[in-house]
């Protein structure tokens, strides 16, 4: 089993990458983003309670994630791996998946930080609000998406920098190029 978390701050690339990923090395792909969008857009009580934070460019909080993982992964027990899109978020989530991976005896193999700057993180999302129509994607809500970021999620890279699982990635370039790099980080792991 093979198991990748994709990281980085919000528009970094994280949705772009994973749909190569997934088709290149077979993975099953989790995103939380998605997963909390279609229970937002399907009314469940969840999705009700989840779009009050993603309104506002906040978190969901831990315990309602992780729950919606822990189902994920008992709903593919037969799977060459997972490609984590989005997730974890905080240091909390990023100890809850090692627990439920130790549980199953397969640990996260490599993350994969993607860096790209602030004015083209900004930039990418504000191009995405004017077609996807997100309400998370308007200047005031990525502000604090951002924010929000360094404040809770950036410490999750040291989290694993510490585990000896963190690869840094230059994530600006086309998305060619950027997956050419993600590419060559992951054979030479698989290697
Ligand atoms: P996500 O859905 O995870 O979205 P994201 O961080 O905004 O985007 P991503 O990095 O995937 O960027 P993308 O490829 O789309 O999260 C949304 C919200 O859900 C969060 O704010 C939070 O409220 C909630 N949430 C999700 N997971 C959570 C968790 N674990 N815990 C708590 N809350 C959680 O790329 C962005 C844009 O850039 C696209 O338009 C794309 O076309 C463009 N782009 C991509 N690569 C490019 C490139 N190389 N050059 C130019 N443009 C590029």
């Amino acid at each position: 089993m093979f198991n990748l978390v994709l990281f980085g701050p919000p528009g970094s690339g994280k949705g772009t990458q994973s749909t190569n990923i997934i088709d290149k090395y077979n993975l099953v792909h989790i995103s939380t983003g998605d997963i909390l969008r279609s229970e937002v857009n399907n009314g469940s009580p969840l999705g009700v309670e989840a779009k009050k934070y993603m309104d506002q460019g906040m978190l969901v909080p831990d315990e309602v994630v992780i729950g919606m993982i822990s189902s994920k992964l008992d709903e593919n027990p037969d799977v060459k791996g997972f490609i984590f899109d989005g997730f974890p978020r905080t240091v909390a989530q990023a100890e809850a998946l090692d627990n439920l991976l130790d549980f199953k005896n397969n640990p996260i193999d490599i993350v994969l930080s993607l860096l790209v700057g602030e004015a083209e993180l900004k930039t990418r999302l504000i191009s995405r609000g004017e077609s996807s129509g997100r309400s998370d994607d308007n200047e005031e809500v990525i502000t604090k998406r951002i924010k929000e970021y360094h404040a809770k999620t950036s410490p999750v890279s040291d989290y694993y920098k510490r585990n000896n699982k963190l690869s840094e990635i230059k994530g600006e370039g086309t998305v060619e190029q950027i997956f050419a790099l993600l590419s060559e980080a992951i054979d030479a792991h698989i290697e």
